[in-house]
């Protein structure tokens, strides 16, 4: 389990990309946005590494909450 803080998903559009991204590394990932708190938990076996890209390539920058 991954918990990601991403500061500016400020949205519910924002949470759709996030969710995307992730899920475009790891289409079997679970993903439960927290939109008030800005975290994201993600249960994946893919890296942190290729996650974090994908969220900075759709424009969010993420660190572990
Ligand atoms: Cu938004």
């Amino acid at each position: 389990m991954q918990n990601l803080k991403i500061d500016n998903m400020t949205c519910g559009h924002c949470a759709g990309a996030v969710q995307k991204a992730i899920l475009s590394v790891d289409p079997q990932a679970t993903i439960k946005v927290d939109l008030g708190n800005r975290e994201v938990s993600v249960d994946s076996a893919a890296l942190s590494g290729p996650i974090a890209d994908a969220l900075k390539a759709a424009g969010y920058d993420s660190r572990p909450a």
